[in-house]
């Protein structure tokens, strides 16, 4: 067990581009208003690539060692549906069709887990971005299609994050940030 002073909260995330966050955060604005719900903050806004949890401050080296030994090229997401999760209270963007190339990023992330003994939240991934957390409504189905005007980004850069849950939500830390080389070059750069 680790003792509170040295404990962190871990994660891996995508960072959304620019102009995707843009329309993430609008879109989380007009679903929180409507489900009377709490938006995710924009700079907050990430899609989780695997869940590590409360771990011993000394496991960051590992985990840093284990991002850096992935090497893959970026691809593009599109975000074009909701999902509804907890009772409503959870609302996330999420993907349709499946995207090969971000699963075998987290498949990556989790063989390297593996090999370096690293425990992690082992329940299926399914992408997506939380957009409203403690939604008080069900969304009303007529307001609240299930699809929504897709968001496109090409994901290029992810990091190892610490969480830091306080009263006004959570703050993420990055210790380490990745760049997937982009399609047409062989490169793969430390950001
Ligand atoms: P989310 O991706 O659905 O928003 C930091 O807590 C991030 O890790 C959050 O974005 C959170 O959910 C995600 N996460 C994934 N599995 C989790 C778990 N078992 N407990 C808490 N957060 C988890």
């Amino acid at each position: 067990m680790s003792d509170a002073a040295s404990s962190v909260r871990l994660f891996f995330a995508l960072w959304p581009q620019e102009e995707a966050r843009k329309q993430l955060a609008r879109l989380a604005r007009r679903i929180a208003d409507q489900c009377a719900g709490r938006c995710v903050r924009p700079e907050n806004l990430h899609l989780t690539l695997a869940f590590i949890g409360e771990v011993d401050s000394s496991v960051v080296p590992i985990l840093r060692q284990a991002g850096s030994a992935i090497h893959r090229t970026s691809f593009d997401l599109l975000l074009d549906k909701l999902h509804c999760w907890g009772k409503g209270s959870i609302i996330a963007a999420g993907v349709s069709q499946p995207c090969g190339e971000l699963v075998m990023l987290v498949q990556d992330l989790q063989d390297q887990f593996s090999a370096a003994g690293i425990r992690y939240d082992t329940v299926k991934f399914v992408p997506h971005v939380t957009l409203v957390r403690n939604a008080k409504q069900e969304p009303e189905q007529e307001h609240f299609p299930e699809m929504i005007p897709p968001v496109a980004w090409t994901a290029s850069r992810w990091s190892l994050l610490q969480s830091q849950l306080t009263p006004h939500g959570p703050v993420y830390q990055s210790l380490a940030d990745w760049v997937l080389a982009s399609q047409d070059s062989d490169e793969h750069h430390r950001a």
